[in-house]
């Protein structure tokens, strides 16, 4: 006998109705909750799973209104392997994603998920990805057998009724379905993190052609809370390249002058190049009255408007970051907002009450609970926090967060920079000679290959940091914005890619990172309105010693030309580390692109041995 809900009275719209009824005789669970949205529902969750020992209430003196969650230890990551684009044609997901057929996989979750919620509740969760009513947003609806998930998604998006009463009777929406996989049977206790330990069984997968989301097995960030990486990114890059718009990794960053005129910026990097830092960067002290705000740390949507301009959304609510590293030296305004009315998964919990990890940049306690809940001390010879553990924060809690933030109609970007961890190569900032030779610069960043990815050599790839998120061919991706830079009328960003991490003759960082980093982006901003010069070098457009504004650093003209001298012989092994690279997107190739790379090979072959700014 179907369920009762009173699902008739939030919404008219007969498809979703329709859809959660039929999710529900699939997946058999005992009851259906409608996600409303507000305080109350957030906080009777919370409570219930404080009652159920899924999360533990911090000290309210040291971390109001604030959570810790500790997961199962076999459910702590993304599962990239497990992650699949089910197009229609395997050629459409490309050679970077895992594809089965969608018939197939479909009979797959149909028997996984038949009968996965029983004993638990089915919550119906009404989200919009960016400002409610925003004509770049998008609305999803997340079926999930997961309160902690409700409860991150309460965060991280605007969900509720308000979401349903936009949609209206036949409004559009993302269906994603969500399960932690783990169905109880009559009278049987259940556990604090319920999932699906056989990694083998867990399935992320979309479908792009239909817009469905649908996961199975885990309850982890990107796994579970489905409108980030599967919506914002897998579903919304698909979206995009039907659309003429960018669904993109990247975040968003105002930068404003001591004038007062503002530039907006939107950046994309691979994990562990600090973009939540640069995110929310604090410039130096003393550095001319600029500011920097935030709109966004990981996900940008960007939309050209009628006049020419590309302007971006954030299409999150919040923050979900990575804990360990994240300090008040580091980040000082993730710290700022993460002060309360946060939930916090896989950290050391102390014992006042309050959560630790290693890099915050406090002394650690002499005893805590580690991630795992058993006991810990700091000689135990065990990390206290899970490396990928993470905060949820609302970002409007964020001390430096932009005016504009929830602006429906997003921030007008003038630039694109991208990033990666090299330490060697690579210069710390340059500018694409045109659009072409910046998506080129894009299509071919990535990060030295650490010792994680054993068996490879040289660099590990990341096009646009988009390798685990587009949600079609990569090389499709790159014509996609190819195409973009050819449309009339379209008030191209300039594009830069920068490398923070070039290391000097004894190992050492050249560049002092973080909030120095400023001085890179006043350049940049400085270079889209034509206030500073450059010189030409087979990477691109480079600044000059005086270019850079160094004041107050004591950084001299010869550390300044280890972080942008090129060597000749390196340069020339990348570029043929790139013909090996692109022969994996075969005939799908952007032919430009591999113009973009000969064009580099001509330039490199004519450079001296080592070329430096200075003598250019
Ligand atoms: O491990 C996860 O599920 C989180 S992954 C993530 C979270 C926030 C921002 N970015 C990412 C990412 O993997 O790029
Ligand atoms: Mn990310």
């Amino acid at each position: 006998m179907a369920l009762t809900h009173d699902g008739a009275n939030r919404t008219s719209n007969a498809k979703l109705l329709n859809w959660v009824d039929e999710i529900a005789a699939l997946t058999q669970p005992d009851r259906i909750v409608w996600c409303d949205g507000s305080e109350e529902e957030y906080q009777r969750l919370c409570d219930e799973m404080v009652a159920s020992g899924t999360f533990t209430k911090l000290n309210p003196e040291k971390r109001p209104n604030s959570y810790l969650a500790r997961s199962h230890p076999s459910d702590v990551a993304r599962v990239e392997d497990r992650t699949f684009i089910c197009s229609l044609n395997k050629e459409d997901a490309g050679p970077t994603n895992n594809w089965a057929p969608p018939d197939e996989m479909r009979a797959q979750l149909k028997g996984l998920m038949n009968g996965c919620m029983k004993g638990r509740t089915l919550y119906v969760i009404p989200f919009s990805m960016g400002p409610i009513g925003s004509p770049i947003a998008q609305i999803g609806i997340e079926i999930t057998d997961s309160a902690y998930v409700v409860v991150n998604m309460k965060i991280m998006t605007r969900m509720g009724q308000k979401v349903l009463d936009t949609l209206g009777s036949d409004g559009f929406f993302v269906p994603c379905v969500h399960s932690v996989g783990a169905p109880l049977a009559p009278g049987q206790q259940d556990v604090p993190w319920p999932c699906e330990p056989d990694i083998g069984r867990k399935a992320i997968v979309h479908f792009p052609e239909t817009r469905e989301i649908w996961s199975y097995g885990s309850g982890y960030g990107g796994n579970a809370l489905l409108g980030k990486k599967c919506l914002a990114l897998r579903i919304a890059s698909s979206m995009a390249r039907d659309e003429g718009w960018l669904a993109e990794h990247m975040l968003i960053l105002g930068l404003e002058s001591p004038k007062g005129d503002k530039t907006y910026v939107a950046a994309a990097f691979p994990s562990a190049c600090g973009k939540t830092n640069l995110a929310m960067i604090v410039p130096p002290k003393g550095f001319g009255n600029w500011k920097a705000l935030t709109v966004g740390d990981d996900i940008a949507w960007i939309k050209p408007t009628a006049d020419g301009t590309l302007r971006a959304i954030n299409p999150e609510a919040g923050f979900f970051g990575v804990a360990p590293g994240t300090s008040y030296d580091s980040n000082p305004m993730a710290m700022e907002s993460i002060k309360g009315n946060s939930i916090f998964t896989n950290v050391v919990l102390t014992d006042d009450g309050d959560v630790w990890w290693e890099g915050m940049g406090v002394a650690a306690p002499a005893h805590g609970i580690d991630w795992q809940g058993n006991d810990w001390t700091p000689d135990c010879g065990r990390v206290g926090a899970h490396p990928n553990s993470r905060f949820t924060a609302p970002a409007g809690q964020c001390p430096t967060i932009d005016p504009a933030w929830e602006d429906p109609a997003g921030v007008p970007i003038s630039a694109f920079i991208f990033g990666g961890r090299l330490s060697k190569t690579f210069p710390l900032v340059y500018q694409a000679f045109d659009w072409n030779h910046g998506v080129f610069m894009a299509a071919t960043m990535g990060s030295e290959a650490t010792a994680a990815a054993i068996g490879v050599t040289g660099i590990r790839r990341d096009p646009f940091a988009m390798l685990p998120f587009c949600g079609y061919n990569m090389a499709s991706y790159w014509g996609h914005w190819i195409n973009m830079g050819k449309k009339p009328g379209l008030k191209l960003p300039m594009i830069f890619r920068t490398n923070w991490f070039r290391k000097d003759a004894n190992g050492k960082f050249a560049w002092p990172g973080y909030g120095q980093n400023m001085r890179v982006l006043k350049w940049i901003v400085e270079r889209v309105n034509g206030q500073v010069g450059a010189v030409e070098s087979s990477f691109g457009l480079m600044p000059r010693y005086e270019d850079l504004d160094l004041e107050g650093l004591d950084f001299s003209k010869a550390q300044f030309e280890m972080i942008t001298s090129i060597n000749r012989a390196e340069a020339l092994s990348e570029i043929e580390e790139i013909k090996t690279f692109f022969a994996k997107f075969g005939a799908q190739l952007p032919p430009e692109l591999e113009s973009q790379r000969q064009e580099f090979g001509k330039r490199a072959e004519k450079a001296p041995e080592v070329w430096t700014v200075e003598a250019a």
